[in-house]
């Protein structure tokens, strides 16, 4: 998934470069900062010390030392003053100058923490926003994996009104007599989709439990007989490049709207019969922005339905019904909710 939300310490992520929310000396501190050059070590203040600190909005590379990663990105975030004293734009420019540095020192993978939103006090819900809707800009013309990571879960906050209107939604439609092991099932099913999809051997996909039959939606009216054999012929491949045809765009501008890397996409524009996980078919309905029903439809063709039995469905419609088409949106909201999040 190019951009992913995770929960984790930074200093353990295994990527090319982790970003520093740091100070304008970068000559360490507290909150990130601190636990970064204690798993670093004293190189890493050795290095810090030979350049010249720092602007705000800026950044600079180090190496990692002693962390599993290969750089660190030194960037200071801007002080929350209100809002009036262009903080967006500092905070913005923190992560187009990382990516940037990290593009150029040829990182494949880049792990952010939540840059300002601790002792610089970003609101965390307007950092949030910030950081996603800047990535994802980023990601739309670079091939990268890029990690935001979240240390508390008190750390991450979608607005309020949204969570409370999500929560809503779902407390309407929730069907009650599903538990809370039903939903941990689910998790663990998306998981070992996942997991077979991204290399398992064809044996193994044929034998993939298939997710909510009892719960299938009905198969959509077909005009003709001829449509209703074409619909049930084609595969969730087929369909899926018919559709991107239909809607005039090209393959990157469908897999980067999806959240989805281009190897996967790869993968599943050369095999016909190839079985995806549920959250991958939904990020595709949301990158082609398929009403409900097609939605459906093309859930379908990859043998799962969307049910009123488990949050990430009812989240996912949530955000469909409502003509919200941008997945990094419906992954914050999945995240705030504890649930798989779209994409593969
Ligand atoms: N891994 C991931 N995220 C973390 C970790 C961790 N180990 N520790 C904290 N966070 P902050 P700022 C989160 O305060 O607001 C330093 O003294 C934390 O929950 O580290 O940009 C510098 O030297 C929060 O969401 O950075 C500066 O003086 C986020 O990281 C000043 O703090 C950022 O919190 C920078 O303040």
């Amino acid at each position: 998934m190019p951009l992913e939300i995770v929960r984790n310490d930074i200093t353990k992520m295994k990527v090319d470069a982790i970003v520093n929310a740091a100070n304008q000396t970068l000559l360490g501190g507290g909150g990130v900062d601190g636990a970064i050059h204690h798993a670093a070590g004293p190189g890493l203040l050795e290095e810090c010390r030979t350049l010249g600190g720092c602007e705000t909005g800026s950044a600079k590379i180090t190496g990692a030392y002693r962390l599993p990663c290969k750089y660190v990105i030194h960037t200071v975030g801007p002080r929350w003053r209100g809002g009036w004293h262009g903080e967006r734009g500092k905070l913005i420019s923190c992560y187009r100058t990382s990516l940037a540095l990290a593009k150029e020192n040829q990182c494949e993978t880049v792990a952010f923490p939540l840059i300002s939103s601790g002792i610089y006090g970003y609101p965390k819900d307007k950092a949030l926003k910030v950081a996603i809707d800047t990535i994802s800009d980023f990601l739309f013309d670079n091939e990268m994996t890029v990690y935001l990571v979240i240390f508390d879960k008190t750390a991450y906050q979608i607005s309020g009104k949204l969570f409370k209107d999500i929560a809503a939604y779902i407390d309407d439609n929730y069907v009650q007599e599903h538990t809370d092991s039903s939903e941990r099932q689910t998790r663990s099913i998306f998981l070992e989709e996942e997991r077979l999809a991204d290399g398992a051997s064809e044996n193994m996909k044929m034998s993939m439990p298939v997710m909510n039959v009892g719960m299938a939606a009905p198969a959509p009216a077909a005009s003709s007989l001829d449509e209703a054999l074409r619909m049930l012929d084609e595969s969730f491949s087929e369909m899926l490049l018919r559709k991107i045809d239909e809607r005039g765009i090209t393959d990157a501008q469908c897999y980067k709207k999806a959240n989805i890397d281009r190897k996967l996409f790869s993968k599943i524009r050369s095999d016909k019969l190839y079985r995806p996980s549920k959250p991958t078919v939904l990020a595709f309905a949301i990158a082609l922005e398929l009403p409900l029903d097609e939605t459906r439809e093309m859930l379908m063709k990859a043998g799962f339905a969307l049910s009123h039995s488990n949050k990430f469905d009812i989240i996912v419609e949530y955000f469909i019904s409502r003509g919200n088409y941008n997945i990094f949106e419906i992954n914050e909201a999945l995240f705030a909710f504890d649930q798989s999040l779209l994409g593969a």
